[in-house]
């Protein structure tokens, strides 16, 4: 059996270290310790390991030892070609099904028969005019219903290019994705189709099926990222700028403490609604009131929208349970460790799926539909309420960190914002101040957190990197977390900062009564890396050159999902490099490896030649960001900077 890592190696939250400490003199089992106990398995971590038959499992050795094909011929290209497809192809599938619940959402509320009222009508009408839909003469719940059959076509129609890629997708981006043949016809089929060409027998050639991951790429991007940010935005509203609280010190121990955790806000947002209906309720029950706390990226969406505290971020999913002063987490899809359960039935703590296709064994069920979003969402408070009399008060014990930080900038607040220095051309003092190299370029932080590394660390590091090198960071996803625990998501993170980059946001800040504005701005959850998108799309057509010319970057420190492969090949087809801090499984094939991470000098067909971008994959969070600044200052004299 291997050693447990001390704690302090586990996490920078010290709050988690403390919640491991009282987990292991508990005897509870978290994900930290398994990591430590869990060898990698060296073929599946290579991506040589192919399962897709029963004449196998076959696998391929490294360094020419032993067979080196498969019993159908497979050689280790096209086996590991194929596994990355198949990541790309799940992360895409997890996206598109959040992106359609929400899209059949918007047609049963226009319909009437989802108890949630429209909040965003601008941005409804523009999307309807993006779509080519007439919107003059129309109500609301007209132009609601159109936009819902448009987004719903994504997942059937049988010819032509996914409306939601010509929504949003930029001219010049398309203009390749055309010529290389890559454009997705609709989600559904995409998916069906990369299911169908990674069988056994079916796609052989590694080259096709990595531009065969390009196009899942897009089917994320579009029928994933940008279709669920649009259409929550005008269901709930766009984000505009919030301080909130983090850290597990936002669990209050007279509250009835109530997490929420998953991904799509239709659940969370009705959570949030009846907590606040119920706290008569929980007075009655011997507590102040409910406090509702966020977890992953449920926990982006409501802190986004409405400034709702955040408990934590993945890899420290069970450590709300270990304070002993939760009542019930409520879960919907992805991200949920099954291993909340196990610590759950040794606290008096209730985990509630919602999901028919997303359960838990041992955990309660209560099925949410929008339909009935009420009665759902008053039953888990409800219950989360009746749970507050169960605590033990032996196991109760809250670490009491909290940091403060700024969340809500959509592209709509940074450009609000920005308006605050020049109303009538509020991109210009943003490009000029990166023309004249006050800064640098800009990078996103993306991602998770995965308990085989330290947590945080990595996307901390990365950043503090970056922006003293006067690089711009936007964050979102669990990695925005880690920015939040430690002041990178406040104005005092911007002691950190290079001074010209310090400069250009406190006096951004100021013209909007702040002190300044943070280092990092958080933009969302990871279906809002669309935001992202879109914020590069502006800035490219502002300056008449395509989203692949921009010094700019993607970088993931931390992850642990497929999500983030299909995220950053989203990013990649657009021509953004991509950094991966965490080993993306694809080492076994020198070609697959070429293909996604070479320069194009070095190597006859990359995606760095294709697209203008590539996958960079470093570890050290120090060296990265020194790579993605050599990359960003590249791409800066391509432009004519210095
Ligand atoms: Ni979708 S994908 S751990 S919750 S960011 Fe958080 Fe974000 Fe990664 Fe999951």
């Amino acid at each position: 059996m291997k050693e447990l890592r001390d704690v302090k190696d586990l996490s920078m939250d010290t709050g988690v270290q403390q919640m491991l400490v009282k987990a292991r003199n508990e005897g509870i089992d978290t994900a930290f310790d398994r990591a430590s106990k869990m060898t990698r398995c060296g073929f599946g971590s290579t991506g040589v390991c192919c399962k897709h038959c029963l004449e196998g499992p076959c696998r391929i050795a490294p360094g020419g030892k032993g067979p080196q094909a498969g019993i159908c011929g497979s050689n280790v290209d096209t086996i590991v070609a194929r596994n990355f497809l198949v990541n790309i192809t799940e992360g895409a599938a997890s996206h598109a099904e959040h992106a359609r619940e929400v899209a059949h959402a918007i047609l049963e509320v226009a319909e009437g028969k989802a108890p949630y009222t429209i909040q965003d009508e601008e941005k409804l009408k523009s999307i309807a005019e993006g779509l080519g839909l007439v919107t003059e003469g129309k109500n609301i719940n007209q132009l609601a219903r159109e936009v819902a059959h448009k987004a719903l076509e994504d997942f059937q129609k049988q010819h032509g290019t996914m409306n939601w890629l010509k929504l949003r997708g930029q001219a010049k981006s398309i203009e390749n994705w055309e010529k290389l043949g890559l454009l997705p016809v609709n989600a559904h089929l995409e998916i069906a189709k990369a299911m169908a060409r990674t069988v056994m027998g079916g796609d052989a050639d590694p080259a096709n099926l990595l531009l065969g991951a390009v196009t899942m790429g897009l089917v994320d991007g579009f029928a994933g990222l940008h279709m669920s940010t649009d259409l929550q935005d005008v269901l709930f509203g766009t984000p505009r700028a919030v301080k909130a609280k983090y850290r597990l010190g936002v669990i209050r121990e007279e509250m009835v403490n109530l997490s929420v955790h998953g991904h799509i806000p239709l659940l969370a947002e009705k959570v949030v609604e009846w907590a606040g209906k119920l706290t008569d309720k929980a007075k009655e029950a011997g507590a102040q009131g409910i406090n509702v706390v966020g977890v992953c990226c449920s926990g982006n969406e409501l802190l986004m929208r409405k400034g709702v505290p955040v408990a934590t971020n993945y890899a420290s999913q069970e450590m709300p349970i270990l304070t002993g002063a939760l009542e019930a987490m409520v879960v919907d899809i992805q991200c949920i460790m099954p291993g909340i359960q196990t610590v759950a039935s040794c606290y008096h703590t209730e985990i509630i799926t919602t999901l028919p296709y997303a359960k838990i064994a041992g955990a309660t069920h209560v099925e949410f539909t929008t339909e009935r979003a009420d009665e759902a969402a008053r039953e888990i408070v409800m219950r989360a309420i009746n749970n507050f009399k169960k605590r033990d008060p032996k196991k109760i014990n809250i670490p009491q960190e909290v940091t403060e930080a700024y969340a809500g900038f959509s592209v709509e607040q940074i450009v609000e914002a920005l308006k605050a220095v020049n109303a009538v051309d509020p991109l210009k003092p943003l490009v000029e101040a990166i023309a004249n190299g006050e800064i640098l370029g800009a990078v996103a932080l993306v991602g998770c957190t995965n308990p085989r590394v330290k947590q945080d660390s990595g996307n901390v590091a990365l950043v503090k990197e970056l922006i003293k090198n006067n690089v711009l960071v936007v964050a979102t996803g669990c990695a925005a977390h880690s920015l939040g625990k430690f002041g990178l998501l406040s104005p005092d993170g911007l002691k950190y900062a290079g001074d010209s980059l310090r400069n250009i946001l406190t006096v951004i800040g100021q013209a909007n009564g702040l002190p300044a504005l943070p280092p990092a701005l958080h933009m969302g959850s990871c279906v809002d890396n669309s935001r992202v998108a879109d914020l590069l799309t502006a800035l490219a057509n502002y300056l008449g050159v395509a989203i692949k010319d921009l010094p700019v970057a993607g970088s993931c420190p931390e992850t642990h999902h497929p999500k983030a492969l299909s995220i950053g090949t989203f990013f990649i087809a657009n021509g953004v490099d991509v950094h991966v801090g965490v080993d993306p499984q694809v080492s076994g094939s020198a070609l697959v490896v070429n293909v996604l991470t070479s320069d194009k000098e070095n190597f006859p067909v990359t995606t760095d030649g294709l697209f203008g971008g590539k996958l960079i994959y470093e570890e050290d969070p120090v060296k990265a960001a020194e790579i993605i600044l050599n990359r960003i200052k590249m791409k800066r004299q391509a432009l004519g900077l210095n």
